[in-house]
């Protein structure tokens, strides 16, 4: 048995949909590590420290010491479970479509490491929550204070 998971993601940025995921990962685990993962080759919209800096903010006080936030670039997540030692990824879904997108992926890290992949129902009032639409209703006015935390919706408002 494992004691570590991993939650992974871009977190471009963190969501409350993300933060519900991660606080129920620790009911399950004693250990989370959120890995964010970036790919080298696409930019992004916030710079990958500051994705950092705002899960660490946004995490409740009591979690802080059994979650810890890291970043990891150009490598394949299972190589980042392997080096975090966590036998387990997870992952929270929104309906079929995500579980049509993260099937093969969760097939394909077991096939490669054996990893395991625990997916959470994702919370139904936070269905329509991803951090692309949050950016894109944020960048055309739309209110979107009550699906990010605080500094996430500073940070939004810098942007523009
Ligand atoms: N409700 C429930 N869960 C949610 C919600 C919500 N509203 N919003 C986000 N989540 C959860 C989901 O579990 C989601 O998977 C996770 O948060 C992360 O979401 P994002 O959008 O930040 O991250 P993605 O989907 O861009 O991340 C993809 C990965 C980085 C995990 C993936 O590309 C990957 O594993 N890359 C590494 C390279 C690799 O190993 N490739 C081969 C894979 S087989």
């Amino acid at each position: 048995p494992t004691r570590r998971c991993v939650c992974p993601g871009s977190f471009d940025p963190v969501t409350h949909g993300h933060l519900d995921i991660i606080a129920r990962a620790t009911t399950l685990f004693e250990e989370v590590v959120v890995a964010i993962l970036h790919n080298p080759a696409k930019r992004g919209t916030f710079e990958v420290p500051r994705r950092v800096a705002m899960v660490q903010q946004a995490l409740p006080q009591e979690l802080a010491d059994r979650v810890r936030v890291e970043s990891f670039g150009g490598q394949l997540l299972v190589d980042v479970c392997r080096q975090v030692d966590a036998g387990a990824i997870v992952k929270g879904l929104r309906g079929g479509t995500d579980f049509a997108y993260e099937l093969p992926m969760a097939l394909m890290n077991k096939h490669l490491t054996g990893v395991e992949t625990v997916f959470l129902a994702g919370d139904p009032s936070l269905e329509h929550v991803s951090s692309s639409l949050v950016k894109e209703v944020h960048q055309y006015g739309g209110d979107v204070s009550a699906l990010v935390p605080a500094e996430v919706l500073a940070a939004l408002d810098e942007l523009g």
